[in-house]
């Protein structure tokens, strides 16, 4: 089994509210189709223009204080943003012949101080069984400590790779993979593959230089130590055709992270 990741930014334009890159997603749909059913797959997308300016507007990471009716409407009102991108991407799978199936993670997972603590997966593992493609998305999450909160897509992803140990987990992002140095600032080098002692040293080097890593790729890296021990990790420009069926089929392309 292969647990994808389409970013937020490979999906939709983040700068644009509501974008959404069907052509893209058509593109990652097409290449799912050439290896389903003979390999399995968990699908998770990110928020993009959807879920963020929603979850930003009505400050849910604050979790449920304040004016409370304004935030439990705001809460509803990301979720259902997320439902509208989920419904996109479903749709896109489903004209290409692969039987996506939605799955919300608001009320799949519990979480509290940022973590899942509860996750209910045994209907998700018997939509799996079925033959189905689980399609989750990051979410509004209830959370134990702060009443609400927002449950990030590679959060879940990494939560599922722990409980379901998949062969792969792929990340599609809007760069080649995870560079020596933040690409945007020139000069940048393309590390190809990646040792969990690496990992390590990059996390620290780029926290102490003050790059972000709070989001973003370093939450990736973070979470991808958590599982490199069951599954090979990569790191592909989601949006670069064949990237995608080169990391199903185990060939070289964007950054490779073995346990
Ligand atoms: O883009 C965030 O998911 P992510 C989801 O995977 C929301 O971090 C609702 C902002």
């Amino acid at each position: 089994m292969i647990i994808i990741k389409l970013g937020g930014s490979v999906i939709s334009d983040k700068n644009k509210p509501y974008s959404f890159n069907r052509e893209i997603v058509e593109q990652i749909a097409g290449e799912i189709a050439q290896f389903y059913p003979r390999k399995s797959f968990i699908l998770v997308h990110g928020g993009g223009s959807f879920g963020h300016p929603n979850a930003k507007k009505y400050r849910i990471r604050e979790g449920l204080i304040g004016d409370l009716n304004r935030k439990r409407i705001g809460f509803s009102r990301t979720h259902q943003a997320m439902l509208r991108l989920n419904e996109l991407i479903v749709d896109v799978f489903l004209e290409k012949g692969l039987p996506a199936y939605p799955i919300s993670p608001s009320s799949v997972f519990l979480i509290e101080k940022g973590e899942i603590v509860y996750a209910e997966l045994e209907v998700l593992r018997k939509i799996l069984d079925r033959g189905f493609i689980p399609v989750l998305f990051g979410d509004t999450a209830i959370a134990l400590d702060k009443g609400i909160d927002i449950l990030s897509g590679d959060q879940i992803v990494s939560y599922l790779a722990k409980m379901l140990k998949p062969s792969k987990v792929i990340f599609l992002m809007d760069v080649d993979g995870i560079y020596d140095r933040n690409p945007k600032e020139g000069n940048a080098k393309l590390l190809e593959e990646l040792s969990v002692e690496e990992v390590k040293h990059l996390l620290k080097s780029s926290e102490s230089a003050g790059i972000d890593v709070t989001g973003g790729i370093g939450n990736k890296l973070r979470e991808a130590l958590k599982i490199v021990k069951h599954s090979e990790i990569y790191f592909i420009n989601g949006k670069i055709k064949e990237n995608l069926s080169k990391a199903i089929m185990g060939e070289k392309v964007g950054t490779r992270l073995r346990p």
